[in-house]
């Protein structure tokens, strides 16, 4: 793989072995919250103290989790390599943590929170910023309630025009643990393929889009992804 152009996109079961609960399996996140409560504007204009309680308990989670052995192996990836450019859905932190340098979180960030007036963005992770109440903005004069810096349904990712273009012009792409469920993130695999690039799936589980992946590895991400690493660098 030395030498091409790289674009990995990670989702929640990247994190899954670092004890970040996923949305889809059985003690996934959308059983314990309902989407439709919790990550839409409709949910936070009809009941923010709902989302605002879901998001802070997943942003103090973050101080009790670690990056996992899958985090790392994108660490070294990233450094054996000219081209590549790392894609989340994940709004942890942990690919930061373990290294990583430039993350691009389509989805958006738990550490980061945005001014509902001036849309300008904070990074918010002081303890007195994981409490239940509310976050005031520092950038009104009269500090204005901060929403969280996340991708709601319904609303545009961020970075797309960077994330087709990478996608449209890579040789290889790479999914680490995404089931493919949620758009635009799960067509990028056919962005890659018209263009001609090798897509690769790294899972636990044979996720319903598999098919569109020219190689499929199933297992935990913790565990294959470092041999994996090694020989794509060796290879
Ligand atoms: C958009 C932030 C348009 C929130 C997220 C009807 C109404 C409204 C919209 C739609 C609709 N129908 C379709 C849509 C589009 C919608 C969508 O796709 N809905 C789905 C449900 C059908 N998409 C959107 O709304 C997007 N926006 O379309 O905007 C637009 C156009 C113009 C102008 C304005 C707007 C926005 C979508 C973003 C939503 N926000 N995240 C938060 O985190 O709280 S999505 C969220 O869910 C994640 O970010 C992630 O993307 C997704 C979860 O998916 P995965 O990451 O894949 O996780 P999952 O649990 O599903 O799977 C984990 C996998 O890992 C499993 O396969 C498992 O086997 C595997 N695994 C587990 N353990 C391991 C492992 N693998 C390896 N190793 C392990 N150890």
């Amino acid at each position: 793989m030395r030498g091409k152009r790289v674009v990995v996109l990670t989702g929640a079961g990247i994190s899954a072995e670092s004890g970040v609960r996923t949305f889809r399996d059985n003690d996934g996140l959308w059983e314990d919250h309902r989407v439709e409560d919790v990550a839409t504007p409709r949910a936070w204009a009809s009941s923010p103290d709902v989302v605002w309680r879901f998001y802070q308990a997943r942003r103090r989670q973050l101080r009790e989790v670690e990056p996992n052995p899958a985090h790392h192996a994108l660490v070294k990836l990233e450094e054996g390599l000219v081209d590549f450019l790392l894609v989340t859905q994940n709004v942890d932190d942990l690919h930061e943590r373990a290294g990583s340098g430039d993350v691009l979180h389509m989805h958006g960030e738990l550490s980061v929170m945005r001014c509902e007036i001036s849309g300008r963005i904070e990074h918010r992770m002081e303890a007195a910023d994981l409490k239940e109440s509310y976050l005031a903005c520092r950038c009104c004069v009269e500090p204005s309630r901060m929403r969280p810096h996340i991708v709601w349904f319904g609303e545009m990712p961020f970075g797309m025009t960077r994330i087709y273009e990478a996608v449209e012009t890579c040789d290889v792409f790479v999914v680490v643990g995404s089931s493919g469920h949620v758009y635009p993130a799960a067509g990028l695999v056919d962005v890659a393929r018209s263009a001609g690039a090798t897509t690769v799936l790294v899972n636990l589980e044979r996720p319903e889009n598999a098919d569109r992946f020219d190689e499929v590895h199933l297992g935990p991400a913790g565990e294959l992804l470092p041999r994996l690493v090694t020989t794509w660098l060796d290879g």
